[in-house]
């Protein structure tokens, strides 16, 4: 087996609690690292007067971690900049707030050549480079003009836009050619894989053939769709562990024969959170008979605060909660339970057994692992009903869930309504399938799948 060397913005190493803190995709991939004895590279979150290339090495029970500083300005243009108010929005299909400014492009391009700069003296001849997200598009580029010619392969955790969007990047064909550049690039659903190829045949006048290869000029790549899963058998553990269950036994008691709707999101404009609140307005001004019989509890720890259009949909969440509480509470009943922080995994999966629906309306999503995780964690013997938008990746493979346009209030409202009267029998054998999907294709099979079709691709000459 080729030794791993994962590269992602930010490093999530074990923290020895079992899993039990950390999240699906660094269990994951730290189970790789290990295996491989591999190195996770990428940005350690601090900041640094003046770039040094400087890497601080660790080994976190087992897994070997090698982490660069950042200049302020780095983070400024590269991260908070083109990261996250160019690419983001964009590929959220969020023409409208996508910001295009070119420091950020320069940023981006400066901290890549960084991240290759002092990455390229820890890579050996035969490792496999495994490249996360749209921080990093051009890495793989960066990488090859150093000479390397290593399988190199990149992951996309958010959607690939339409063509017809990603023509509003300015120099939007210079970073679809670093993609040329990778050995395999793997793409959340097969709609995404699509909107690329398209992108590809188009602009570029590629041409693609039944295998995933797609060739444009002398480079052939293969592009594949592999949709991330959750660490099924650690989320039910979790799940059944005592700090769940004492959790879930207080969330009931709260709830005191409430029936609760549960939404999970980091604070983020692409989850569709206020249109999930405008859905659950619209059911609470329909069903008048059902005040006090249900309440939403939606968890939202705030994220990517230094940007504006995060400052401004927190506002507007704290506005719309406060005019729904505001309009139907009653002095023994809240219909919104607004929390702006996060909780340990454990106790996160205690309040989604609790709940007798997911609600997770996202107006676009790479996948979306909250419903996946919603699903893990329910009673098999009387588990909830998971309403999911169509926009979410997770929909091209949950599609025993309640499948809601998240855009229409009236959508969310009906699919709430029929959850609520779901018959056990019913939710049951909606579960059971989705459950099956979760369990065959978790995140280890995701990893799998993608290791083994980079270990397939051919080398390059270097
Ligand atoms: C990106 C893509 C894609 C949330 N609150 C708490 C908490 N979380 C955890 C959830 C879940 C994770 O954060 C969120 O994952 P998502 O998939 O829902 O969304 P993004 O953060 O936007 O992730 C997405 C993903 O990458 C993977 O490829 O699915 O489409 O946007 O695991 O549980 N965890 C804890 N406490 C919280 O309060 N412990």
């Amino acid at each position: 087996m080729s030794r791993l060397i994962i590269v992602s913005n930010r490093v999530q190493p074990p923290t020895g609690e079992g899993g039990g803190n950390q999240g699906g995709l660094a269990v994951a991939l730290s189970a790789a690292l290990l295996e491989s004895s591999g190195i996770w590279f990428g940005w350690s979150g601090e900041t640094t007067e003046q770039f040094s290339g400087h890497i601080n090495m660790q080994r976190n029970y087992g897994v070997t971690t090698a982490t660069i500083d950042l200049e302020e300005q780095d983070v400024e243009e590269y991260y908070n900049g083109y990261a996250n108010r160019t690419l983001w929005p964009l590929f959220h299909y969020r023409v409208d707030i996508a910001e295009f400014e070119s420091g950020f492009a320069e940023g981006y391009e400066r901290v890549n050549t960084r991240f290759a700069e002092t990455l390229e003296p820890l890579i050996e001849p035969d490792d496999l480079v495994w490249v996360h997200d749209y921080h990093l598009f051009p890495l793989g580029q960066r990488l090859r003009e150093r000479g390397i010619g290593n399988r190199i392969g990149f992951f996309l955790h958010i959607p690939w836009p339409p063509y017809q969007l990603l023509l509003s990047l300015p120099n939007h064909r210079q970073l679809v050619e670093t993609l040329f550049d990778y050995d395999v690039v793997g793409f959340q659903t097969a709609d995404s894989l699509e909107n690329f190829l398209e992108y590809v045949r188009q602009e570029m006048g590629g041409t693609t053939d039944g295998d995933g290869r797609v060739t444009v000029g002398d480079r052939s790549i293969v592009a594949i769709a592999c949709p991330i899963g959750i660490d099924t058998a650690n989320f039910v553990e979790a799940s059944q562990s005592a700090g769940a269950r004492y959790t879930c036994y207080r969330m009931r008691q709260s709830a005191n024969g409430r029936d609760m709707i549960v939404g999970v999101d980091r604070l983020d404009y692409s989850k569709g959170l206020e249109e999930r609140f405008l859905g659950y307005e619209r059911y609470l001004a329909t069903h008048e008979q059902q005040h006090g019989e249900v309440f939403l509890l939606q968890i939202a720890p705030p994220s990517r605060g230094d940007v504006q259009s995060y400052q401004e949909i927190r506002a507007s969440l704290d506005a719309l909660s406060g005019r729904i509480n505001g309009a139907f509470a009653d002095i023994e009943w809240v219909p919104i339970r607004y929390v702006n922080r996060g909780y340990p995994r454990d106790r996160l999966a205690g309040i989604y057994r609790a709940a007798r629906i997911g609600l997770v309306t996202p107006l676009r999503d790479g996948m979306n692992l909250v419903a996946k995780e919603y699903v893990a964690a329910q009673d098999p013997e009387d588990p909830g009903v998971l309403i999911l938008s169509r926009f979410a990746g997770a929909a091209e493979q949950m599609t025993d869930a309640l499948l809601i346009n998240p855009h229409s209030p009236e959508e969310i409202c009906d699919a709430i309504t029929r959850a609520l009267a779901m018959p056990l029998e019913e939710r049951i054998a909606r579960w059971r399938k989705l459950m099956d999907n979760i369990e065959a294709e978790d995140v280890m099979w995701w990893r799998r799948r993608f290791t083994e079709a980079l270990e397939k691709a051919p080398q390059m000459a270097a």
